[in-house]
């Protein structure tokens, strides 16, 4: 869901039921023997080559192309009094995401600024993006606004085959190899890996002529190696990541909630039993982990600190739902709230009937305020939307006011 909960964990990730391997997956990789006996598989399903990309300065890179007047200059993009992201001109001057408005100012006093609020032209040029990448395969999965994962393993293939074997030592690499590690154009992984280097910079530089976008790519052989080492050189370059820095790209990562697929509640059940780090995961004996988290996320959390990821790229197709969401600082009463709430639900709706599907559903979801935990506890009710309403909708009648959130709540 667009704009949903900082605290919940990208279900790209999710452990599958039982712990099984995703479909894709093939034990080809080398084994890790673990502090407790126990021998934890590492890396293995190597014969897939995915592709992670991450459009650069995101919002500011739409506002630039909307506006061609703003390059070259420092802008941020701001949203209520956070600048939420800002190109790489401001970030040369020392201005960062998610920096306030205020500092951000006092850091390059020559900032331009652009209300980013309205979603609507980002969430656009992101669909185009995607649409975009499904041109060359089907298998590419969004993941946020301006992140996609590709499957190019069947593209790779089908080079390769057009190649002679005893060519591909011509093969060139595109781009960054993580810690600059040696290509060995006779190891099979390596010849695959070079492959999707080419395939990735062929999907930046169609980003690029049919969109005007720039953007990052990591080339690993599964999706959460790439999209860690996708940012390894920023902005507008691409990183492979051999089989052989997988262990010292993991290694890099101080925190456990810097692996994707592990958030804050994990984090937090893990910072109990004193591990904190990577490695403090990746050394844990079994044994502890199950109990605390229960066989399935323990295996599963551990397998990706070592960086192991089975799950398949899953072509993402229309969004489920829909959803808007404020923060409601402005409001003091009750009518401002009332207000607010149908500005919300008009935008939304203007969505609803230019996606043109009918919804069956609404939900709200409110997160009390909290100065000192960000991470309180989102409380949601839904009810089904009448039928009458929804015949509504599909005529573009968007006259409906608070009265559609008809629920318990
Ligand atoms: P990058 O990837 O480092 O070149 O820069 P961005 O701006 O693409 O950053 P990214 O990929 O983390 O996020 C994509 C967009 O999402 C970004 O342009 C603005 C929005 N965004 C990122 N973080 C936040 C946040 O904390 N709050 C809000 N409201 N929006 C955010
Ligand atoms: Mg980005």
């Amino acid at each position: 869901m667009e704009g949903s909960g900082d605290d919940e964990e990208p279900d790209w990730l999710l452990p599958e039921p039982g712990g099984s391997p995703g479909r894709d997956s093939l034990a080809a990789g080398g084994r890790v023997p673990s502090c407790h006996g126990k021998v934890v598989s590492a890396g293995s399903s190597l014969h897939r080559i995915i592709v992670h990309l991450d459009l650069d300065c995101f919002y500011a890179q739409v506002e630039m192309i909307c506006n061609p007047e703003l390059r070259g200059r420092p802008l941020g993009v701001q949203q209520k009094y956070l600048m939420v992201t800002c190109n790489y001109e401001a970030r040369n001057a020392g201005v960062k995401k998610c920096m306030s408005v205020k500092e951000a100012k006092e850091k390059c006093p020559e900032l331009v600024l652009v209300n980013g609020e309205d979603l609507t032209k980002y969430r656009e040029m992101s669909y185009k993006f995607t649409a975009l990448l499904e041109e060359f395969t089907p298998l590419v999965e969004r993941l946020g606004l301006d992140e996609n994962f590709v499957d190019i393993t069947e593209m790779v293939e089908i080079r390769l085959e057009q190649w002679k074997k005893d060519a591909f030592s011509k093969i060139s690499l595109s781009g960054h190899v993580y810690n600059n590690q040696t290509v060995d154009l006779h190891d099979p992984v390596h010849i695959r890996l070079a492959m999707g280097s080419q395939v990735a910079a062929e999907l930046r530089a169609a980003m690029h002529s049919r969109l005007g976008l720039t953007g990052c790519a990591g080339v690993a052989t599964n999706k959460l190696l790439s999209k860690l080492v996708s940012g390894t050189f920023k902005p507008n370059q691409q990183t492979v990541l051999l089989p052989e820095g997988r262990q010292d790209l993991m290694n890099s990562l101080d925190n456990v909630m810097k692996v994707p697929g592990i958030g804050y509640k994990t984090a937090k059940r893990l910072a109990t039993l004193g591990l904190t780090t990577v490695r403090d995961l990746q050394t844990c004996p079994a044994a502890i982990l199950e109990r605390e988290l229960g066989s399935s996320v323990a295996q599963h959390i551990q397998k990706l600190s070592w960086g192991e990821d089975d799950s398949p790229v899953s072509p993402s197709g229309l969004p489920q739902s829909l959803s808007d969401e404020d923060s409601f600082r402005k409001c003091s009463s009750e009518a401002e709230v009332k207000k607010k709430i149908e500005e919300l639900l008009a935008s939304l709706l203007d969505r609803l009937y230019k996606d043109g599907r009918k919804p069956h559903t609404i939900r709200l979801t409110i997160r009390q305020f909290s100065p000192t935990n960000k991470w309180f506890n989102r409380e949601s009710r839904q009810c089904p939307i009448p039928s009458h309403v929804v015949q509504r909708i599909g005529t573009g009648n968007r006259r409906y006011g608070c009265r559609t959130s008809n629920c318990r709540r």
